[in-house]
């Protein structure tokens, strides 16, 4: 693909506007950026910008943009009904992610992660064990590093190893991982699909260009990703906290079972596994699927897994105090996640759910919150909304803010309850981000312990 002299609106500076803008200054492209804030607003994007000396402009957020444009590469936070990306659309000028442009450069195999949920646990733990094996890594995508700044450098890793979120699969025309993982489905980001059913279709697109020579690992469990198994022209293995798989690795006892094509069976103890709940178990078993292609060894993968401790704000214990347990899972922002959180506890549970509503179906929870929740605390702007769907299943107290929600549920617990913050919602209504409202709660319980 050549990009030079070529015309390329970047929409968004964040992380992937900036990276990407970088990349294609590499590439002697031009460039134009734009942003729904207005660049006094743009802080350190700016000097970025300006650093790159580079045949860079700032154009007007709107259509404007497109005029002469060869090339149209939103953020992944842009929405495709954006007025900028359907006007490129209906002109047919060509849309891709910043994942796609960076997988038309990348020269190293990679390793794709997706799913609603564990994604990001099952990302990292590949990396760990990736890492103890002794290779040369690059760790990034929808977890934090986009991997257009990894394609944009010597590309010296022996894998990538990539996060990928439906909205970076969203304008991703070619995306061909090595070996793709989907890990679940479940409701999350209808309001920026449209529909579940078009979040799901996404989602799948992570097999769409594998071939023979690839692996796709799918979750035996959920109906929806298991019935793709027959429908990919992949080789796949599955794997299972249920029931036993004939190509894969399952839950058998006291051990995780796999077994290999050629029909030799490995083992590993479950109790290398040190992260809370079955879901854990699940994200475990892709990652083995996922390290044994890439070469590692079961000892090493052992290893590793045993030294895993699992990543913050995801179901990370949070402290305590009079006995009673606080848990962060601030990354928990939709209702399959609070789901997974809720069911990784037999102590009864005090929840805090809130935020900005994404749309999620929070009525699917109210079965599980009669069996394990014993109080729910509903704060910030979805709160009210949170009440119509499944206040009153149990005792139900409304605050208008995450901190009183947690001062009022450290006031009703009792020695050996669990304060589970599992919001079920995006941040941005109290909060830059999942981060800061998570690093807030520990601060908060880190207080109550003074
Ligand atoms: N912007 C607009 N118009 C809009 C929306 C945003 O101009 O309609 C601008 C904002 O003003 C801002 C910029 O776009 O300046 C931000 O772009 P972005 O929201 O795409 O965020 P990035 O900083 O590029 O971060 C993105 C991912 N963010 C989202 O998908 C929303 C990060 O995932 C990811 O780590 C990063 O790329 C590197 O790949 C975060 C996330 O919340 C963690 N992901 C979602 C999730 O996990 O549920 C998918």
């Amino acid at each position: 693909m050549e990009l030079k002299e070529k015309k390329v609106a970047v929409i968004g500076v964040g992380k992937t506007g900036l990276a990407t803008a970088r990349f294609l200054a590499g590439r002697e492209a031009r460039i134009a950026v734009t942003d729904a804030k207005p660049v006094s607003a743009w802080g350190e994007a700016s000097a970025a910008l300006d650093n790159l000396h580079a045949d860079l402009t700032v154009a007007p957020y709107g259509p404007e943009i497109l005029t002469d444009t060869d090339l149209v590469v939103p953020s992944p936070g842009i929405y495709p009904d954006n007025p900028i990306l359907v006007e490129a659309v209906r002109r047919g000028i060509p849309v891709l992610s910043e994942l796609e442009l960076a997988w038309r450069f990348l020269k190293t195999p990679l390793v794709a992660i997706t799913g609603t949920n564990g994604k990001t646990t099952v990302t990292s733990l590949i990396g760990e064990i990736l890492r103890v094996a002794g290779k040369k890594i690059f760790v990034g995508g929808n977890i934090g590093a986009p991997l257009i700044g990894y394609v944009d450098g010597p590309q010296d890793a022996d894998w990538a190893v990539v996060e990928v979120s439906s909205f970076q699969l969203q304008w991703a025309q070619t995306f061909h991982p090595r070996i793709a993982i989907l890990l679940n489905v479940t409701s999350d980001h209808i309001d920026y699909h449209g529909s579940f059913h078009a979040y799901r279709e996404i989602k799948e697109t992570i097999f769409a260009h594998q071939d023979a020579g690839d692996l796709a690992i799918l979750n035996a469990d959920e109906e929806t990703t298991a019935s793709l198994c027959g429908r990919l022209a992949v080789r796949t293995e599955l794997f299972s906290s249920s029931d036993a798989v004939n190509h894969g690795i399952f839950l058998a006892g006291e051990t995780l079972l796999h077994l290999l094509p050629g029909g030799e069976k490995e083992e590993y103890p479950l109790a290398m596994i040190h992260l809370p709940g079955r879901h854990n178990c699940e994200n475990v078993m892709a990652a083995i699927l996922a390290a044994r292609a890439c070469g590692c060894a079961p000892s090493v993968i052992t290893r590793a897994v045993d030294a895993f401790r699992g990543i913050a704000h995801r179901i990370e214990y949070a402290g305590e105090k009079n006995g009673i347990l606080f848990y962060d899972d601030s990354k928990g922002t939709n209702v399959g996640a609070v789901m997974r959180a809720l069911e990784s506890f037999s102590q009864p549970v005090i929840l805090l759910l809130g935020g900005r509503d994404k749309e999620g179906d929070f009525q699917t929870l109210a079965p599980l919150i009669r069996k394990r929740v014993k109080e729910l605390l509903l704060f910030g702007e979805a709160r009210e909304k949170i009440n119509g769907l499944v206040g009153g299943v149990v005792k139900t107290t409304l605050a208008p803010t995450m901190k009183e929600a947690m001062e009022k549920a450290y006031r009703s617990a009792l020695p050996g309850d669990v304060v589970l913050l599992s919001p079920g919602c995006a941040s941005f209504d109290e909060f830059k981000d999942y981060k800061e409202r998570g690093n807030r709660f520990q601060e908060w319980v880190r207080q109550l312990q003074r």
